[in-house]
This record gives structure tokens, sequence and C-alpha cells, in this order.
């Protein structure tokens, strides 16, 4: 019917520090859209799955060693050689929910002392998301959760410096939620701002590209 075929999906992205909890509520949120009946695909960033994915796993493993430019390239180059299939799914009507994207690219490497134009430079031209929720929780009370892991950027000092980068990048059309907030609190605030954009996006809200 007419409109199914000009609705398409919503690109939703989640950010947050290390252990804000990005990972179970995007799991969440795809089994309850899914269990509605919408087409909607979990992804995430990085995407390990792919040869340039390996190499940042080996990097993020502490296996490998990379000049911080050269990695962050890297990261860049993972979400392109997923931009076409990203622009399909989404123009056939597929929602994507997204674990970190062009914002974890950015917050991670200006964190290391990166110019931040530099940074975003490689992101233009990638698919803006429709919504970005950023789980909130302060750098202490992330590592209070049962630790950080082995990967290399999980450490406390490190994950201050991201906090202070997400807080740079962050913009008015944002919806911060609360991560310290109860797991069914913050799963029912993501559902709503969720459903309203992937509304918006049903209307004929068109696809755009960073930076906006
Ligand atoms: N990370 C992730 C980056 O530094 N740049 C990026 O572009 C992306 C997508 O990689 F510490 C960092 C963030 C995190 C690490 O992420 C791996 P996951 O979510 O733990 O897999």
């Amino acid at each position: 019917n007419k409109e199914s075929s000009s609705s398409r999906g919503a690109l939703i992205v989640l950010e947050g520090l290390d252990r804000c909890g990005k990972t179970s509520q995007s799991g969440r949120l795809y089994k309850y859209l899914e269990e509605r009946g919408h087409s909607v695909e979990s992804w995430r960033f990085p995407d390990r799955n792919t040869g340039v994915g390996q190499m940042i796993s080996s990097y993020l493993a502490n296996q490998s060693q990379l000049d911080d430019h050269a990695i962050h390239l890297l990261f860049s180059a993972n979400r392109w050689e997923k931009r076409s299939l990203m622009e399909e799914k989404l123009k056939s009507g597929t929602t994507l929910i997204v674990d970190r994207y062009s914002y974890s690219g950015v917050a991670f490497s200006y964190a290391k002392g990166l110019d931040i134009g530099w940074c975003k430079a490689p992101e233009i031209g990638l698919l803006a998301p429709d919504l970005v929720v950023y789980l909130d929780i302060s750098p202490e009370k992330a590592a209070e959760r049962g630790g950080f892991g082995d990967e290399r950027y999980e450490q406390l000092e490190f994950q201050k410096k991201v906090a202070g980068s997400y807080l740079a990048l962050r913009d008015s059309s944002w919806k911060v939620i609360d991560a310290t907030l109860s797991i069914e609190d913050i799963e029912k605030k993501l559902r709503e701002v969720v459903l309203d954009c992937m509304k918006a996006c049903h209307k004929g809200k068109p696809l755009s590209q960073l930076w906006p």
C-alpha cells in the first residue's frame, strides 16, 4: 500500500560510557520492537566481523599497536563499509538500533587529544541518526558496575576524558536518559523517544547526513 512503500526505518543510535547499559538496553529495545511486528535490526560499532573490524578488535585487546590517527580512521572506515547496507535497510523500512556510532568515534579520539575537527572530518557523509540517545552515568558510577574489562579504553581516568568529549559533542536534539535509573524505567523512557522518532520517519522525515 501507499504508506508502506513510502515509509522508511529509523536510524537510532545509543551512546554512552562503557558500562552505561547501552548493550542490554539495545537488546531489550530490539526485542520489544520485534515482538510488535516492526522490521528492526540490532547493529553495533565497531562491527568486529569485517576485515577492518578484526584490526580494531586486536587493537582494543592490546594485541596490536596503532597510531591514534590510524585507529581513528579504521573506526571510521568500519562505518563507511556498512554505509550502503545501512541506507538500503532504512529505505526498505527497517529500523536500525545502533550501539555506538560516529559520536563514539569522535569522543574517544578527542579524549586522546586529537583535534575535534580532524576527528569529525572522516565521518562527513555518513548517514545522520534520526535519534541519538545518551545513557548518562558518571565515570565513577560506571566503574563501580562490576568494574571495567581488560580492553584498552576501560580505565577510569580515560573514561573521565571521554565523558568530557561527549559533553562537547552533545546538542539539544540528543535525548539524555539517566542511566542510574532502574532497567525498567530506562527501558520505558527509551521506548517513548524511539516510538516518537519512528513515527516521524514513517511520516516522511528525510534521511540526512553527518554533520548537520
Ligand atoms: N570506540 C568505538 C572508538 O574508540 N571509536 C569508535 O568509533 C567506536 C565505534 O571502542 F571503548 C571504542 C569505544 C569502546 C571500544 O566498543 C569498543 P564496545 O562497545 O565495547 O564494543
